[in-house]
């Protein structure tokens, strides 16, 4: 049986390309870049393109850096922790203002710094599943050091008003950090053009490898290094660099702006027309409108329909979709954004996410409309709340 794979905010194919890409790095040119013999040095103009690639795909300025890590998870923590030992600790600014809708690797740093006695200030999302500029202009006081919002939900695609929460930051004197995990390849990012001090990425949700992403930093902010070392990545991040995985990930983030069109067109035709077949179903809703989300999400909530039993049926039709993240998908808690969202206990734990990609066809797309509009039948009618 053919596999579909609609979970594509989890992860991504690496695209063949870009596989091809990082091959040389492994068996031939292996070398340690720091490393000070022909073996290290053959490998720095790929390491510099590929920065390029980053600078480019990002829109950021040459001055700016660019730390090269494992994933977002850690791009994340630094940028929590080291604000924590930079001015939370030391100084008067000593809160911090996030989300509810953030993903754990915020959210539990939060947590954490909760307990060091940080004061964090969570905003909810509105009905529409929204944080507003507003919200967080009324959160920042003048104990705030950062504003930290991611730029889509994971869960529902949403987009949320970067542009100018971070102008409300720039102008509070607050820095702004943003999870961008789930834009890259989706919508256009440029981080010259919008206020913005920190921004996470991870190569594995644009198509590159997994185990390598990046944080930005805009030129003349700092912070100390989660992980203490060598002198990489100009001191910010100690310990060797993935030199394939650094490869693949500029090269997927340059396929990833080319195929923005694409994205924003074809993934999106087929991303509607598997949502308006779903909304054809009696009792079925989706969070948050169309235009305010990213062009490969949807998710839908169907009354009398547990998540995790739509995930079933489908898995064992070949169809990979999730209940939400992918790290969370073995906590059978309601969903905490539909909950954040106001959807009453029984509503809460019906969310399905579908997440799309450029490799996704439309043959996929309509064999996945037969097998959930069958599975809905099957499920409602052993439903005794339904
Ligand atoms: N979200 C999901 O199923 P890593 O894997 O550390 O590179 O990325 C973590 C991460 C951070 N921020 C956001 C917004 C994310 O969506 C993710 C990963 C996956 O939604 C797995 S939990």
């Amino acid at each position: 049986m053919e596999r579909i794979f609609l979970d594509n905010n989890a992860t991504t194919l690496v695209d063949p390309s870009v596989r091809d890409a990082m091959e040389p790095f492994y068996c031939q040119m292996y070398g340690n870049p720091n490393s000070l013999h022909s073996f290290g040095i053959e490998v720095r103009p790929f390491l510099h393109r590929a920065m390029e690639q980053l600078y480019a795909g990002i829109g950021a300025d040459d001055e700016d850096d660019i730390i090269i890590n494992s994933c977002a998870t850690e791009g994340n923590n630094t940028v929590i922790m080291g604000m924590y030992f930079s001015l939370l600790k030391e100084t008067r600014k000593k809160s911090i203002v996030t989300t509810k809708l953030e993903h754990p690797s915020i959210r539990e740093a939060c947590r954490f710094l909760e307990r060091q006695g940080v004061k964090v200030t969570w905003l909810s999302p509105n009905a529409d599943g929204l944080i507003t500029a507003e919200m967080v202009s009324d959160a920042i006081t003048d104990t705030t050091a950062l504003v930290s919002v991611m730029w889509a939900n994971n869960e529902t695609g949403l987009i949320l008003p970067i542009e100018e929460i971070g102008e409300v930051c720039r102008e509070r004197g607050v820095y702004l950090h943003t999870d961008a995990v789930q834009v890259i390849g989706k919508i256009p990012v440029n981080v010259s053009a919008f206020p913005i001090d920190f921004l996470t990425f991870s190569a594995h949700k644009f198509h590159g490898p997994k185990g390598v992403g990046g944080l930005y930093m805009r030129k003349g902010v700092s912070l100390p290094p989660l992980l203490h070392g060598g002198e990489q990545m100009g001191g910010h991040r100690a310990g060797t660099v993935d030199v394939p995985g650094f490869v693949g990930m500029g090269y997927a983030m340059e396929l990833a702006t080319q195929n923005l069109q694409y994205e924003q067109k074809e993934v999106r035709r087929l991303r509607d027309k598997l949502e308006d077949a779903l909304l054809e179903v009696k009792d079925v809703l989706v969070v948050g409108e169309r235009e305010l989300r990213t062009p490969n999400t949807v998710y839908v909530s169907i009354r009398g329909v547990e998540g995790e039993a739509l995930i079933w049926d489908l898995n064992q039709a070949g169809i990979a979709a999730s209940t939400g993240s992918a790290c969370a998908s073995e906590s059978l808690e309601a969903s905490p954004i539909l909950t954040a969202i106001g959807a009453d206990k029984d509503l809460a734990h019906t969310g399905v996410r579908f997440s799309l990609s450029r490799f996704t066809t439309e043959e996929e797309i309509d064999y996945t409309i037969d097998v959930v509009k069958r599975a809905i039948v099957r499920l409602r009618s052993m439903s005794t709340s339904y």
